[in-house]
């Protein structure tokens, strides 16, 4: 049933938009209740309001944090006027109802992404909103709770029309207002969660005692959310949905990647750029380009600049890299944006661009998305939806002990030498953004050959040889390069493939029972190989 709006509850922090509900509410000479500053607005603009304190006879106190936190308010947003005891009560009392109640709460995200300092930031922490969305959502029986100025439009045409919301119109505002609370807190919580750590003093319970806990990356529940910024085309495939959701406490993530040019970003141009983008850093400090197909990398190399990385990664596999995603760590300079302009690429992500370089994308090549994104802050969490839950870890960063060639164990042949060394150290760090079984071949610092995503090493060790060997004319890029091994070996023989092919050195975790038979076969062909300790792996 449809309720008319005679009486409301106004209490805004963001005054935009409020112009629209001002000339509703005076037209259809609607009752307004409202606190201090949502009052002085309303009045500004011909409202004839009623301040809280008036109908609660007390003043706001407390620097603002007690305003309408008072009987007369909630009685008036909780009590179901279908319900005649309810009704009763109210006349006893002396309060009247209200029909519709407008909140937006105090900033909390904007104010810790300011960089507020503790007490501003504890401040902005609003009780009384929540409070009266979640009695007015409550209370949808009788009751419209609107907190969403998008929403204005929708509740100053109820008003006009004289019939208000119907029951259903307002179970639906009800949801949004409780997503909107839940949203809050969780946002909340997750500031808390990183400033107010669990201390020492706590004991650990006896599940605890066993396997000790990181709070602050594995809390107890996970409530943060993200908030939707908008709908794209599709999702993986043109018959499923998709959306992007946004980090309310990130401005900068890739997420927030300005778009300087280009259609409109895919969900799978996210995907592969977001990967692209991350195997790009891994190289830093050094200037590496990446290009990406299907979330793994068809190319990646480090150059002394931007120009000559993008071209190595390029000439890694120049067939796959056709409708790519170039990912550059450094600005883009004229000079490598002449050497991506004959090809077809669907993204290209840089922390900034040459104006010059910039013109020329834009204008050359139409179609081509081009993002500027700021230097990666790594998330301390990565999640995967399995049914049901959630799995949980901390990301797999450059700070396993394997990542520090010092570490390295020489198991066979000959010490590298220092340009031998370089390639290893680069093909171990590329590994890291190739999916497992992964193998890469690599010469000059940059790729030559990858083998991804198999279900088996060997066929990721001739996969890897095949790629080096089939593309370039012919020639064979395999002799002298070095191999990397995302995991152990399992057996000589994937290891054998690549040295049978010419590699020179190879990396790899070790850790296998059989790593013997491949030291032993390793040493028989002449070839360097170190053990890192650690495994790489990629799902
Ligand atoms: O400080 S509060 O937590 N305590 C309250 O009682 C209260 N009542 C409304 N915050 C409270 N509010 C918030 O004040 C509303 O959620 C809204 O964001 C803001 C509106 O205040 P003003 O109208 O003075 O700008």
């Amino acid at each position: 049933a449809s309720r008319p709006i005679k009486r409301a509850l106004v209490s805004v922090f963001h005054k935009e938009g409020i112009e629209t509900l001002a000339k509703a509410f005076v037209e259809a000479g609607t009752e307004v209740v409202s606190t201090g500053s949502t009052a002085k607005r309303l009045a500004e603009l011909g409202v004839t309001v009623t301040e809280v304190s008036e109908v609660t006879g007390f003043p706001e106190c407390l620097d603002g944090r007690v305003k309408t936190l008072d009987p007369h308010i909630h009685a008036g947003i909780l009590a179901d006027m279908t319900n005649p005891d309810h009704a009763a009560q109210l006349e006893q009392f002396g309060i009247k109802p209200f029909d519709l109640v407008v909140v937006n709460l105090y900033p909390f995200a904007d104010t810790v992404r300011s960089g507020a300092n503790e007490a501003d930031t504890i401040e902005k922490i609003d009780i009384g909103g929540p409070t009266m969305v979640r009695a007015a959502a409550k209370n949808s029986a009788t009751v419209a709770i609107i907190t969403d100025p998008a929403d204005y439009a929708l509740v100053a045409g109820r008003i006009s029309n004289g019939e208000g919301f119907t029951l259903e119109e307002r179970r639906w505002l009800a949801g949004k207002a409780f997503a909107h609370t839940a949203s809050y807190d969780a946002t909340i919580n997750e500031w808390t969660a990183k400033h107010w750590p669990k201390p020492s003093t706590v004991e650990p319970t006896e599940e605890e005692n066993e396997t000790p806990v990181n709070e602050t990356v594995f809390p107890a529940t996970f409530t943060r959310t993200w908030d939707r910024s908008h709908m794209l085309r599709y999702g993986e495939n043109s018959h499923q949905q998709g959306a992007l959701y946004l980090d309310p406490l990130n401005q900068t993530g890739f997420a927030h990647a300005e778009q300087l040019g280009g259609k409109p970003m895919s969900y799978n141009n996210y995907v592969d750029a977001d990967a692209a983008w991350r195997a790009a850093w891994d190289m830093a400090p050094a200037i590496a380009v990446a290009v990406v197909k299907h979330n793994n990398p068809c190319g990646l190399a480090i150059g002394a600049t931007a120009a000559e990385a993008h071209k190595k990664a390029h000439a890694c596999d120049p067939m796959s890299a056709y409708g790519g995603v170039i990912a550059c760590n450094t600005t883009v300079t004229l000079e490598m944006a002449e050497s991506v302009r004959p090809i077809f690429t669907e993204v290209i992500v840089a922390p900034n661009y040459e104006p010059e370089a910039l013109e020329l994308l834009r204008t050359k090549k139409k179609n081509l998305r081009i993002l500027k994104v700021a230097e990666p802050a790594n998330p301390k969490t990565q999640f995967r939806q399995i049914e049901g839950g959630l799995l949980v870890q901390q990301p797999d960063l450059i700070n396993a002990p394997g990542d520090n060639p010092d570490a390295w164990k020489l198991v066979s042949g000959e010490p590298a030498d220092e340009a031998t060394l370089k390639d290893l150290v680069f093909a171990w760090r590329a590994i890291r953004c190739v999916k497992s079984n992964a193998i890469l071949i690599a010469h000059n610092e940059a790729t030559v050959g990858i083998g991804m995503g198999q279900v088996n090493r060997v066929d990721s060790c001739h996969l890897a040889v095949d790629r080096a060997n089939t593309l370039a004319d012919g020639k064979d890029r395999v002799t002298g390069s070095v191999a990397a091994s995302d995991a152990f070996f399992p057996f000589a023989d994937g290891a054998e493939v690549l040295m049978n092919a010419g590699v020179k050195a190879i990396v790899q975790p070790g850790g296998s029972i059989r790593d013997e038979e491949v030291i032993e076969a390793a040493k028989n062909a002449g070839v360097t190989m170190y053990l890192t300790g650690t495994r790489h792996f990629l799902h």
